[in-house]
């Protein structure tokens, strides 16, 4: 049987409780170590005011983009299972969390299924999303328009640089 085509996914990753960075690392260390994934970029590490629900601490946010054989809700059920080993606990819609994994782009896939909306339905107001995909995929096109052009016009007050390298992944 011919292998699985090879597809390029973004992800989105973040976390603001516990040790977020390190469960952040661990995730793609845990996503590269698969026969089926390939980490081939890693965003710098942000550091990023709450969004949605504004009483909570500080995230870290990065994004990847990972070659993959997955179909896209295989890939979603790998992110989920690395959340849970991570021990997420999901308490509350956008409340604190340990790790938080997103499937924003599939190749170019358009699609409104229930359990994953591709490309992710609100990455495309989201400074903390797109600050990061724009240091791997400026041009990476999103709803007819470039990753560098939404993040010109997106709010982005208050996220700092918390890692300049694209390496802090495999270090943390
Ligand atoms: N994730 C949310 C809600 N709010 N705010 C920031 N800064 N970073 C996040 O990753 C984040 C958020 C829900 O997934
Ligand atoms: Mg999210
Ligand atoms: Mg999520």
């Amino acid at each position: 049987m011919p292998e699985a085509a090879l597809k390029t996914a973004t992800l989105g990753l973040g976390g603001n409780i516990g040790d977020p960075v390190k469960a952040m690392a661990a995730a793609l260390q845990k996503l590269d170590g698969r026969n089926d994934c390939r980490v081939t970029a890693v965003s710098r590490l942000y550091r990023t005011p709450p969004w949605g629900k504004t009483d909570q601490s500080f995230f870290f946010n990065a994004c990847a983009v990972v070659d993959t054989r997955l179909e896209p809700e295989a890939l979603l059920d790998v992110c989920l299972s690395i959340e849970r080993e991570m021990k997420r606990e999901r308490i509350e819609r956008w409340g604190p969390r340990t790790l938080d994994i997103d499937v924003l782009t599939y190749g170019d896939v358009i699609q409104d299924a229930p359990r994953l909306e591709l490309p992710h339905p609100r990455m495309t107001d989201r400074g903390f999303v797109l600050m990061p995909l724009a240091d791997i995929a400026p041009g990476l096109l999103v709803r007819g328009r470039a990753v560098g052009d939404w993040l010109d016009d997106a709010e982005v007050t208050g996220i700092e640089i918390a890692d300049d390298s694209r390496d802090w992944w495999l270090s943390a």
